[in-house]
């Protein structure tokens, strides 16, 4: 019999090639079942809906589905983690913990909402600041919440300076903290340029950027 987290992988890649058809199986109650049956929460995450997750980004990638599946996909993810996360509260399901924002200035956050649940949908825990968020107030959330990484998102070229800014202002702070870049007009060169620990072209390579940085 197949197994059921392979269901939970296969139900979310199934929804990302049949978007707006009725009788795509629901996440939610695939993740219940799985609870039910008695299955660890950490393997529904893990096996079932992280690897699930990680074949959409393949397919995003490719340009296979675009961002309006993606975004589907990624609510519905959303709505299974709900379901799951009382049952992971104390297994110590985070890979780790971010806090994100766009910088000051910068009103733009799609793109930055769609890294925020790949990361999310990759287990981290991740605490989004919104848009237009000055360096202090990235360094309050250091503070408050210890992340390992800080991701900031830029998508103007006349913000890039203040996601320079930021970068200095958090490097100042000396925390350990890992500072992750990425938006349109950031690039690799950019981000070695103002000295961010990592940059991610896209959703899922800031999603691998960041997997990488926790192992340094
Ligand atoms: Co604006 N805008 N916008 N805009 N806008 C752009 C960015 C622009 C390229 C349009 C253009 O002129 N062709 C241009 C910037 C030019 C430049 O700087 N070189 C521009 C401009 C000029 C402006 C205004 C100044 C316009 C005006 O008022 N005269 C103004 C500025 C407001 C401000 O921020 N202060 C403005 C306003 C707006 C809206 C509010 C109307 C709206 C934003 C709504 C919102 O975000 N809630 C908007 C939009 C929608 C766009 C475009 C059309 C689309 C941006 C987008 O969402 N892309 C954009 C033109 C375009 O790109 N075609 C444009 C889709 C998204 C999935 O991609 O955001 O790149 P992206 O995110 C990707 C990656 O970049 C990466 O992963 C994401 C997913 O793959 N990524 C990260 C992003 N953040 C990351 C963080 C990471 C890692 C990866 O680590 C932490």
């Amino acid at each position: 019999m197949e197994k059921l987290q392979d269901k939970i992988k296969y139900a979310l890649i199934q929804i990302a090639q049949n978007i707006g058809k009725k009788d795509v199986p629901t996440i939610e109650v695939l993740v219940k079942q799985a609870i039910e049956e008695g299955i660890e929460p950490l393997k529904i995450l893990n096996e079932g809906l992280v690897a699930g997750m990680a074949e959409v980004a393949e397919q995003y990638k490719k340009q296979e589905i675009y961002i309006p599946e993606f975004l589907i996909i990624s609510g519905k993810m959303g709505d299974a983690m709900d379901v799951l996360m009382p049952y992971l509260v104390g297994s110590n399901y985070s890979k780790g913990k971010i806090v994100i924002g766009t910088v000051q200035g910068d009103l733009h956050d799609i793109g930055k909402n769609i890294v925020v649940r790949m990361l999310k949908g990759g287990g981290y825990e991740v605490i989004d600041l919104g848009i237009d968020q000055p360096p202090q107030k990235f360094g309050d959330a250091i503070e408050k919440y210890k992340p390992q990484i800080v991701g900031l998102s830029a998508l103007l070229t006349t913000t890039l300076p203040a996601m320079e800014k930021t970068v200095k202002y958090i490097k100042s702070l000396n925390s350990n903290v890992k500072i992750l870049v990425g938006g349109a007009p950031v690039t690799q060169a950019y981000a070695d340029n103002i000295g961010a620990h990592g940059y991610g072209a896209d959703a899922p390579s800031a999603l691998a950027k960041a997997h990488e940085l926790l192992k340094k």
